[in-house]
């Protein structure tokens, strides 16, 4: 009985030591060390022996398990181990990869526009104001010199939500509410952009929504040749050092007297070419002196006080300045156009 221990411990072992994977060493386990396993057997059988021999037997039989079950353990724990290791072997993320590229986006064109015009007027000492985009009909006509029954505020041609509410038609309102807020006291110098909107059937160059930048300086003195020496500093960093402005008497409701803006043309200087339709000059705003009446309904001292005010379309600047020949580009979002406008 005592051979056949020391047998079986041996075979065990040597099973224990070929077992290749976690498997396998658990059918040892079970095939030595089960109920059905011969240690169990060689126990049961113990009954036979003599008592001197039982605990002999009895010892050794426990030495024998105990061998067993620690040579088990200690190849569980290595076989263990290499599993860990294989596995952090085949899942190791090399750092060194390079990465996935991430596409660059850019700018809106208009945005662009947009920020290099506000840019140039806080260099300027201007500050940027922004208001509702749904107004009320005060804001929108009344306190800019556009009382009931002026044309421009036919049910037709803007967004009404209720008779007293509409979608802005310009972002003249936010001056009007800036004005109103400085409570007769100078001096404004404001820049608003924003978007606007117009019952407007879209095609090249209309678009029912739209984007405006208007100006306005309010203070004492202020007079048409600041507006025109502002205009033309605009115009310079805009489209070019050499350019020059001309004012075209106009007519705006809100501003007495009222210009148009002409820019010598970027493109011939001034000679006459495709760009310019042969004159030599192309519109790019519309301007004047504040209108006393919006003066003083925004609470300041008309005789005291005097502005200026300016208003353009950025589409229009983008066009121009990008030979682009459709309004529609700017809202259609086609990746394709959109691309070309990468700021360097
Ligand atoms: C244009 C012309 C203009 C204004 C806008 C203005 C605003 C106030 C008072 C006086 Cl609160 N004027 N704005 C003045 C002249 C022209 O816009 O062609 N815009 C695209």
């Amino acid at each position: 009985m005592k051979e056949r221990l020391q047998q079986l411990q041996q075979e065990a072992l040597e099973k224990i030591e070929q077992a290749s994977d976690l498997k396998a060493l658990n059918e040892v386990r079970v095939a030595y060390l089960g109920k059905k396993g011969p240690i169990t057997e060689v126990l049961r059988g113990m009954g036979a022996l003599s008592p001197e021999e039982r605990p002999v037997i009895g010892a050794l039989a426990n030495e024998v398990r105990q061998a067993i079950q620690s040579a088990l353990e200690a190849k569980q724990a290595k076989l263990e181990q290499e599993e860990v290791e294989k596995k952090l072997a085949a899942e190791a993320i090399d750092v060194t990869l390079p990465g996935r590229p991430v596409r660059r986006g850019n700018h809106h064109p208009l945005t662009r526009v947009i920020e290099e015009i506000e840019d140039l007027f806080i260099g300027m000492g201007y500050t940027i104001a922004e208001g509702p985009e749904v107004e009320k009909d005060y804001y929108n006509f009344e306190a800019l010199n556009l009382p009931k029954g002026h044309p421009a505020r036919d049910m037709q041609d803007s967004f009404y939500i209720t008779e007293e509410i509409l979608l802005r038609t310009h972002t003249s309102p936010v001056q009007a509410r800036t004005m109103e807020k400085h409570q007769g006291r100078g001096p404004v110098k404001i820049i608003c952009p924003g978007k606007v909107y117009r019952r407007d059937n879209d095609d090249a160059t209309h678009s029912h929504q739209f984007t405006q930048i208007e100006g306005l300086v309010v203070d004492e003195n202020i007079r048409m040749s600041d507006l025109k020496g502002t205009l033309r500093e605009f115009a310079r960093k805009m489209f070019g050092k050499d350019r020059e402005i001309r004012f075209r008497p106009s007519f705006f409701p809100f501003t007495e007297p009222s210009v148009e803006v002409d820019v010598s043309c970027f493109h011939c200087g001034g000679h006459g070419c495709s760009v310019c339709k042969g004159t030599g000059w192309i519109e790019i705003l519309g301007a004047g002196m504040v209108h006393p009446n919006v003066l003083e309904m925004a609470g300041f001292d008309s005789k005291k006080y005097t502005g200026f005010a300016f208003g353009m379309g950025p589409e229009r600047i983008a066009m121009l300045k990008y030979g682009i020949d459709d309004i529609r580009h700017f809202y259609q979002n086609d990746i394709r156009f959109l691309q070309q406008f990468h700021r360097v």
